[in-house]
């Protein structure tokens, strides 16, 4: 048996409303992956409930880096997602410096159908894009594509070849590859698309649409395709991995009727996360 790599996931601790490391555990765990979290805040509830109690940790991450450092600790990748203040992108910038080895994965979680969270600063936002430059993966949604990139956040469907460019422009900032995801595609569905800027290729999973967003789905995605990628797939694969589960589990919920805040009802199908199901539905875009 191997050791599980490991995982230091830079993110929020929210008691209600399934994200952040409410759903990054779990999955990443079911995908024989030990995660190390860095809690960046504790909230009663994530910020989508309007009311919710916090405790920023910005004082927290950097004594904690100092700790895993002393003790020599090796982590096969970082992944840095919600943060509760811009001092923090320097805490997760020393975290990234600390372990050249590791995979840097970055989320840059801003905000969602075109506004930004709730906590989200204008300065907060800014910075956002010094930690993309040194990432070597981001998974930004839409409305995070759009606010790295100084783009309106497109209101209807989008073209291939305007996702292409993103996409490209997006790597340009930094990071080797990039994975879009909630993207309306004007030839139907709701897609995933990705760029692998050293191949020079671009691929597309196509998703069915379901009314309704649900909160965490970007963690979700995000914390699938990592456990992929550590596991050995390819980026396509693990793009297909991520959004066959993401959407499977958004499914199930839709069918309860069950309010957006609380997030997918993912506990259910965690043991799918461990099967060998054959992953080949993906194209170029
Ligand atoms: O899933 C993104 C997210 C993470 N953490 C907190 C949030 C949100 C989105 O609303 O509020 C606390």
């Amino acid at each position: 048996m191997t050791a599980p790599k490991r995982v230091a996931a830079i993110h929020d601790i929210s008691g209600l409303g399934r994200c952040s490391l409410t759903v990054i555990i779990p999955v990443l765990s079911a995908m024989g992956v030990q995660v190390c979290p860095v809690p960046t805040a504790v909230l009663s509830a994530h910020t989508g409930y309007g009311e919710f109690v916090m405790r920023d940790l910005t004082d927290y991450i950097g004594s904690a880096l100092d700790h895993y450092k002393r003790m020599g600790v090796k982590f096969d990748c970082v992944y840095s997602g919600f943060l509760a203040s811009s001092e923090q992108i320097d805490h997760c910038l020393d975290f990234f410096a600390s372990f050249p080895e590791a995979l840097k994965v970055v989320d840059p979680v801003m905000g969602d159908n075109g506004k930004n969270y709730k906590t989200y600063t204008p300065e907060l936002c800014a910075r956002m894009s010094e930690l993309v430059a040194v990432a070597d993966i981001i998974t930004p949604n839409l409305t995070e594509a759009a606010i790295l990139l100084g783009e309106k956040f497109p209101e209807g469907a989008v073209s291939a070849s305007t996702m292409k460019s993103w996409l490209v422009r997006l790597s340009q900032l930094g990071p080797k590859t990039v994975v879009i995801t909630s993207v309306p595609l004007l030839s139907g569905g709701i897609a995933t698309v990705g760029y692998d800027s050293e191949r020079g290729s671009f691929w597309k999973i196509t998703g069915e649409y379901v009314p309704i967003s649900y909160s965490g789905s970007g963690d979700m995605f995000a914390s699938v395709l990592v456990g992929g990628i550590l596991g050995g797939d390819s980026l396509p694969i693990a793009m297909n991995r991520a959004t066959t589960f993401t959407t499977s589990t958004i499914k199930t919920t839709y069918g309860y009727g069950t309010h957006w805040t609380d997030g997918i009802m993912f506990e259910p199908q965690l043991f799918r996360l461990r099967s060998e199901a054959e992953l080949n539905d993906y194209t170029n875009l």
